[in-house]
C-alpha cells in the first residue's frame, strides 16, 4: 500500500491540514468528535469490505509494529495505540500549529515534526525562501527524513501552501526543492492556493510569480486552487440548503473551513487509487506519466463532484447523484477549483484523467468518456488516450463521486494574469526594497521568474496552434 507524507507550510497550508486530518480519519471510519456517531458503521453502509479501510490506514498513518488490530473506532483508540500521522507542520509563526497542538487531534501529531518560529515571513517570498530556507533547511531535511524512515513504501509528498504570502510561498517552494534534492524519485504533488484578483496581501503578485517559477522547476504536478473559485462553490452549496438564513454564505464567518475542505476532498480523491482497491485501479505514479505530456506543463485543473464541505455536514448533502450527473457536474465550470475555464474557446486538452469512487461502473465511465471526447477540443494526438480509474471505496458519506483532472492549455490564462499583476507593481518598482534587502535575493530573480512564467504561456500557445503532422506516404520502388 502506497504511503504519503503530508507537508503543510504557512498559515494556509496548515489550515488546509486542519481540514485534511479529520476528513481522512472519517474516511477510515474513525470518529474525531465525541458526538456518539459510529462512523465505521456508517462507512460500512457504503464500503463492501471494511478490511479495505484498515488495510489502507498505513497510507497516511504510522502504526507501531506491536499493534496488530487496526480496527480503530475513535481518536482515543489511536492515541492508546500511539498512531502518528505522516505529517510535517511548518510555519514561521506559531499560532495555527499551536492550535493543532491543543486541538482534539493533538495526539496523532508527533510534536517533534513541527517546525515553527516567530513572527512569520512578513508576506515576503524572499524572507521565506532565502532567510528561513537557509536557517531551517537542516531542521526541515532532518524532520522529513525521520518521517520518511517510518515509511516502507513512500510514494509521494503532498505539500499544501498558499503562494500569496511569505512562508507558504517562499519556504514552501524551498521545501519542494529540498525534496527534489533528497528524494529525486519520489513524486512531489503541490496543492497551492493562488490569489485571484482582489487580494488581501499587497505584495502577492511578487510572491506568486517567484513561487510559480519554483513550482515549474521542482514539482511533479501542481493542483492550483483559487479562493474566488472556492468561495463561489461554497456559496452555491449554501444556496442549495433549505435554511434561507444560511443562504448567503459569508466567508468571514467560517474562515476558510469549507473552502479548504474542497481542496482536501480533491486530495483524498487523488490518492484514493493508491490507497484502496478497485476494479480499474489508478495509482498516483501513473498520474504524471499520463497527464504531463511535456516537462514543466504540469499544472492541472481539478474538480470534484459531488461537492462536499466539512466532515460534520457531509452526511447531510442531498442524496446520491445519478452517474451521468456526476460527470456533467465535474466538467461544469462552477465545480472547478480555478476560475479559468478548462474548456474555454481556443484551448485544447493535453491530457485528462477521471477517477471515480464508489458505485461507478466501467460502462458508466466509458459512456461518459465518449461524451467528454465529443465535448472538449484536443490536440491531434491527445484525444484517444483518457486515463480512468475506478476505486471501490467512496468518500465518507457518499455512495459515488468523481474527480476530473485536466491538463488544458487554458491554464495559460492564469499565468497571463500572474504576469499582468506582477507588471503592475514592478513597473513602478513598488515594494521591491523589502525583497532586495534579503540576503541571497537579487533583482534578477524577479526578471527570471517573469520569464519562466511567460515561457509557460508561450508553450501552451504553441500547442494550441499546433497543426497535425502530415506523415508522407512511403513510395516503395
Ligand atoms: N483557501 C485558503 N486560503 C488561505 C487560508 N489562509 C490564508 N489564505 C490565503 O493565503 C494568502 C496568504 O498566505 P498565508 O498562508 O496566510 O501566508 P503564510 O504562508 O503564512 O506567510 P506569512 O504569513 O507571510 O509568513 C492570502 O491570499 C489568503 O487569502 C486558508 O486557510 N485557506
Ligand atoms: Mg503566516
Amino acid at each position: 500500500m502506497s504511503q504519503f507524507i503530508n507537508i503543510q507550510v504557512g498559515q494556509c497550508g496548515n489550515q488546509i491540514g486542519s481540514a485534511f486530518w479529520p476528513l481522512v480519519l472519517n474516511e477510515y471510519g474513525i470518529q474525531t468528535m465525541s458526538n456518539g456517531m459510529d462512523l465505521l458503521r456508517m462507512q460500512k453502509d457504503h464500503v463492501k469490505n471494511t478490511k479495505d479501510l484498515s488495510d489502507a490506514f498505513h497510507s497516511f498513518f504510522h502504526v507501531p509494529e506491536s499493534v496488530g488490530d487496526l480496527s480503530f473506532k475513535t481518536i482515543y483508540d489511536l492515541n492508546a495505540a500511539k498512531v502518528k500521522a505522516r505529517a510535517v507542520l511548518i510555519d514561521m509563526e506559531d499560532s495555527v500549529v499551536s492550535r493543532f497542538k491543543q486541538g482534539p487531534l493533538r495526539g496523532i501529531f508527533d510534536q517533534s515534526c513541527s517546525i515553527t518560529s516567530y513572527p512569520g515571513s512578513g508576506n515576503n517570498w524572499a524572507v521565506g525562501y532565502h532567510a528561513h530556507g537557509t536557517e531551517y533547511r537542516n531542521q526541515i531535511d532532518e524532520t522529513i527524513r525521520r518521517v520518511a524512515e517510518k515509511c516502507d513504501s513512500l510514494h509521494g509528498f503532498l505539500i499544501t501552501h498558499s503562494v500569496g504570502g511569505g512562508t507558504g510561498s517562499g519556504l514552501g517552494t524551498a521545501t519542494l526543492s529540498f525534496l527534489q534534492d533528497s528524494y529525486p524519485h519520489v513524486d512531489r504533488f503541490a496543492s497551492c492556493v493562488f490569489p485571484a484578483g482582489s487580494e488581501d496581501v499587497v505584495t502577492a503578485p511578487y510572491n506568486v510569480i517567484l513561487a510559480t517559477r519554483e513550482l515549474i522547476d521542482h514539482a511533479t504536478c501542481v493542483f492550483p486552487a483559487e479562493n474566488k473559485a472556492l468561495l463561489e462553490i461554497c456559496n452555491a452549496q449554501m444556496l442549495k440548503r433549505e435554511n434561507a438564513d444560511q443562504a448567503l454564505y459569508n466567508g468571514t464567518c467560517r474562515p476558510f473551513q469549507d473552502m479548504n475542505s474542497i481542496i482536501v476532498n480533491m486530495l483524498l480523491h487523488l490518492t484514493s487509487g493508491s490507497r484502496f482497491p478497485g476494479s480499474l485501479n489508478m495509482d498516483m505514479n501513473e498520474l504524471a506519466t499520463n497527464l504531463v505530456a511535456y516537462p514543466t506543463l504540469h499544472f492541472v485543473f481539478s474538480s470534484v463532484s459531488p461537492v462536499a464541505l466539512t466532515a460534520s455536514t457531509m452526511t447531510t448533502i442531498p442524496g446520491t447523484k445519478m452517474q451521468d450527473e456526476l460527470f456533467i457536474d465535474a466538467w461544469s465550470r462552477s465545480n472547478q477549483l480555478l476560475k479559468a475555464d478548462p474548456f474555454s474557446p481556443g484551448s485544447v486538452i493535453l491530457g485528462a484523467a477521471h477517477i471515480a469512487r464508489g458505485t461507478t461502473s466501467l460502462t458508466d465511465m466509458r459512456r461518459n468518456i465518449r461524451k467528454f471526447q465529443n465535448k472538449a477540443k484536443f490536440t491531434a494526438w491527445s484525444k484517444e488516450a483518457m486515463k480512468i480509474g475506478l476505486c471501490c471505496v467512496p468518500p465518507f458519506g457518499h455512495t459515488a463521486s468523481l474527480l476530473c483532472l485536466l491538463n488544458s492549455t487554458a491554464m495559460s490564462r492564469m499565468f497571463e494574469t500572474i504576469v499582468r499583476q506582477f507588471d503592475k507593481l514592478y513597473s513602478r518598482k513598488a515594494h521591491i526594497h523589502h525583497y532586495l534587502t534579503v540576503n541571497g535575493f537579487e533583482n534578477e530573480h524577479f526578471i527570471e521568474s517573469r520569464e519562466s512564467t511567460l515561457n509557460i504561456v508561450k508553450r501552451y500557445q504553441e500547442l494550441q496552434g499546433q497543426q497535425p503532422i502530415k506523415v508522407p506516404r512511403l513510395h516503395l520502388k
